[in-house]
């Protein structure tokens, strides 16, 4: 595991001071990092989906293979295609994060997809799950619950380009 080890290595030197200044909503493995996890609020039994950004600082290709909770009924891995002008969700195998890489899962596009939520998904609210990453292996974070309407720091950047309002299929 040479990756782990340099990672250590890192750790020792980069000393406590920065282990502390680290944000809660940054998690590492391997070369692998996570951050700006967060949840839409949704209601007990309805879907919901969770958003974050993943950067490969490493040099070895990874992907997001799996993501686990108790949060809801089942988690999968989604992504949106385009069929006849309408976004629709797709469940994936993996989320490819090539070696330098940062690979964003936002509104529009690539989503952890919570299918029969367990509980209500209230703004603030902390949802743990575990990511299984190919190489990294398996990373536990906390995704922050926010308003329903939002689209986090996607916004604007033209996602919605294409989308057709009123076939609601691209919400997530
Ligand atoms: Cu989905």
């Amino acid at each position: 595991m040479r990756i782990a080890r340099r990672t250590v290595h890192w750790l020792a030197a980069a000393g406590l001071l920065l282990a502390v200044a680290v944000p809660l909503t940054l998690a590492r493995a391997g070369g692998i990092e996570v951050e700006g996890a967060w949840a839409r609020a949704a209601m007990k039994g309805s879907n919901g989906a969770v958003f974050l950004t993943i950067r490969n600082t490493g040099t070895v290709d990874d992907a997001l293979v799996a993501a686990r909770g108790d949060v809801a009924g089942t988690i999968e891995l989604h992504t949106h295609v385009m069929e006849e002008g309408v976004m629709k969700m797709r469940p994936i195998e993996r989320i490819p994060v090539p070696a330098g890489a940062t690979v964003e899962l936002k509104p529009g596009g690539y989503h952890v997809m919570l299918i029969g939520l367990e509980r209500e998904l209230r703004e603030g609210d902390r949802v743990p799950l575990e990511l299984a990453f190919e190489k990294a292996g398996t990373m536990h974070i906390e995704a922050e619950v926010r308003a329903a309407g939002a689209l986090g720091h996607g916004m604007g950047d033209g996602m919605h380009r294409g989308m057709s309002p009123g076939h609601g299929a691209g919400r997530y």
